[in-house]
């Protein structure tokens, strides 16, 4: 058992995950020996420096260098932690040259709002409608412009973030109102979404499964309650997903003539 499952980590779906798992596991027992370390030596102190045992003050004080080497080591490992682990970790995150290949990423937009999340979707010729927040409204929740025609095949969805197993997955997070934050645990990412940014993440899914989005980001009395669900399915589920929601919007294919609605209608008996 780890320390990252004792204290009761969410099993990683991510690829990256697995190296985020590793930092966090050397941190814990960093922490682990530092807070043994200091324990112990807090109820040594108690002990060995209490009033009966020192009856007159020393005003010498310590003249041993063991507390200098050992804060010394603290800093090492600390900048090993730092420097080896944690700034390579966010370098493949958000470094220039980490971005995958955009013609194999599905892109997503995620608008936060008090208090949900809103997934746009580009649908399958792969453009964004118009977004305008003029045009938010009850049922434009994203305030997507309809008269764009890059528009008619995207799909909007609240509290449900479908992903494909696999495929770099690039979300750009924004909110409405106040600031939120996007945290897909399982994902290892967290990213704030403020108003008026567009703050970009990306990650690829691996584990399939059905996974809980929370905000990670106090935002008011229903903070609690902001939660989405997360769908990582094989290719062929999220391409029928998005066509069964497409499909959906078609107009009702115009029904042919039957020979009952073409035969003349029949006499009216008249009544007595
Ligand atoms: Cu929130």
């Amino acid at each position: 058992m780890t320390i990252n499952e004792l204290i009761g980590i969410v099993p990683n779906a991510s690829e990256h995950g697995t190296n985020i798992d590793h930092m966090l596991e050397l941190c814990h027992w960093f922490m682990a020996a530092l807070f043994v370390g200091w324990t112990t030596y807090f109820f040594y102190t108690i002990w060995r420096f209490n009033k009966r045992r020192n009856p007159k003050a020393n005003y010498y004080g310590v003249k041993s260098k063991a507390s200098l080497h050992l804060e010394v080591s603290v800093v090492l490992i600390e900048a090993v932690l730092l420097l080896g682990f944690a700034l390579p970790l966010w370098n493949d995150r958000v470094g220039p040259e980490s971005w995958p290949d955009k013609a194999n990423t599905l892109e997503i937009k995620c608008i936060g709002e008090q208090f949900a999340w809103n997934f746009h979707y580009a649908g399958p010729d792969g453009v964004f409608g118009r977004q305008d927040n003029r045009l938010i409204d009850g049922n434009n929740s994203i305030g997507l412009d309809k008269t764009d025609p890059a528009a008619a095949d995207d799909i909007v969805t609240k509290g449900e973030l479908h992903l494909e197993q696999y495929r770099p997955t690039k979300i750009e997070i924004t909110s409405k109102d106040v600031i939120h934050s996007l945290s897909l645990h399982t994902m290892r990412m967290t990213q704030d979404a403020i108003p008026g940014s567009m703050v970009p993440m990306w990650f690829r899914p691996v584990k399939a499964g059905e996974f809980e989005i929370v905000c990670a980001q106090l935002c008011g009395a229903n903070h609690y309650a902001m939660k989405a669900n997360m769908i990582t399915e094989k290719k062929a589920d999220f391409e029928a997903w998005q066509k069964s929601i497409l499909d959906l919007r078609k107009p009702a294919a115009p029904v042919a003539p039957t020979a009952a609605a073409a035969a003349p209608a029949l006499p009216q008996i008249a009544a007595k």
